[in-house]
């Protein structure tokens, strides 16, 4: 092993001894240190007490196989590049090797100088990996960009592990009392700073079902010690695709009747075909319907006339500051005018001050939610008018 590390530091893992020795005696005559082992478990072992810039894996080996190696790898380190090899390649393999974030997928017998160069390039990528994420770091910017579908995946499930929801009151101002709460959700994930992070990241892994099942499962645990609450719980398009949503004996229809779905304007419904029988089996198990973010979406009146929601909600970015907005206050006017029209009652999201609040209960919206009244937190928190 002469060379040194000018090249890079390189884990080789690869059950075939003779493999392995060809591999090590390759890479080190191109200049690189390199550890060879012959098994997943003490490569993982490596990679948790070195710091490597490339490693080149076998797919196929007992026990713990390349791919199941590349995911423990990303548990440990979000960078290193991980090269895999194989004798038998499979259309499988090769799709899963690289939605995992293998750079790449090279087969047996391996030429030597591609060997060396694919190396080499991995380990210039893996370098400059990881000054970019230092230099976010540095800059103040999340620093968790997460560069592939393995480390994605890590933190998605660390996120799930640990949602939780927190209720922000929406408040009858004529009343002056707590109307409901809505549900937002939040994780101990730090990879995954916000909502839209976490819901991006379900989205990318095709596990948006998993996420809202968990959501609706710990309202349901909410509600089961709280009969008489009423909870706002968003909805995302793609919930309304999930039979378990529909589903008589799942946790949440139970208490369907204290419960109103929020279905985003962001997101367009148009593709989906059978939305108003979706929206009718929803309500036929007691649920109603807000229409949510009205004001900030491209869907145009759509998924108004879809859901014919019994709750509107009007986006924050109409709010903000509508008390110094004639503009404002004749779109949000005309707004609480129609939904009176179509009996649905209007929620105005996003009141920060007590002007914003004047001036929307004398256009006349029902219910207020907002930081001015009370921030999300844990259920739940009261009100002082
Ligand atoms: O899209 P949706 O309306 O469900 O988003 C609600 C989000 O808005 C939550 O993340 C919540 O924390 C945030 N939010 C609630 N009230 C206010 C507010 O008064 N001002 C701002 N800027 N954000 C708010
Ligand atoms: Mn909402």
């Amino acid at each position: 092993m002469d060379g040194g590390a000018a090249e890079g530091k390189v884990l080789v893992v690869d059950d075939e001894p003779g493999v392995l020795k060809v591999f090590d005696h390759v890479l080190s005559t191109g200049g690189f240190e390199v550890e060879a082992v012959s098994n997943g478990r003490d490569a993982i072992a490596r990679i948790q007490s070195h710091s490597f810039d490339a490693v080149v894996s076998d797919v196929s080996m007992p026990e713990l196989g390349g791919i199941a190696l590349l995911r423990a790898v990303r548990e440990l380190d979000l960078d290193v590049p991980v090269i895999l090899v194989t004798g038998s390649p499979s259309v499988e393999s090769a799709v899963q090797a690289v939605e995992y974030g293998a750079l790449r997928y090279i087969t047996k017998p391996v030429q030597v100088d591609d060997l060396i160069a694919t190396v080499r390039k991995a380990v210039r990528l893996g370098r400059m990996a990881r000054v970019k994420r230092e230099a976010i770091e540095h800059l103040g910017g999340d620093g968790r960009q997460l560069g592939d579908r393995a480390g994605l995946e890590i933190a998605f499930n660390a996120a799930l592990a640990s949602v939780r929801l927190v209720y922000q009151p929406i408040v009858h101002h004529g009343a002056r009392e707590v109307f409901a709460y809505e549900a937002l959700l939040r994780s101990g994930e730090p990879r995954l700073p916000h909502p839209g992070a976490i819901l991006d990241a379900a989205e990318r892994l095709g596990r948006l079902h998993v996420l809202g099942r968990v959501v609706r499962k710990q309202v349901a645990s909410l509600l089961a010690s709280s009969p008489k609450s009423l909870i706002f719980v968003n909805l995302h398009p793609e919930d309304l695709q999930d039979e378990d949503l529909f589903r008589e004996d799942a946790p949440l229809s139970g208490f369907a009747k204290q419960v109103v779905l929020e279905a985003t304007e962001r997101a367009s419904l148009e593709h989906m075909l059978d939305v108003s029988h979706r929206v009718a089996r929803l309500r036929s198990l007691g649920y109603r319907v807000a229409v949510d973010d009205i004001g900030a979406g491209y869907a145009g009146l759509n998924s108004i006339a879809h859901l014919e929601p019994e709750f509107m909600k009007i986006d924050m970015a109409l709010i903000r500051g509508i008390n110094a907005d004639v503009t404002r206050q004749k779109v949000v006017g005309a707004m609480v005018r129609l939904c009176r029209e179509m009996d649905a009652m209007v929620v105005a999201e996003g009141i920060e001050t007590a002007a914003e609040r004047d001036s929307v209960a004398e256009l006349g919206c029902d219910l207020l939610q907002g930081f001015f009244f009370a921030r999300p937190s844990e259920p739940f928190v009261d009100v002082t008018f």
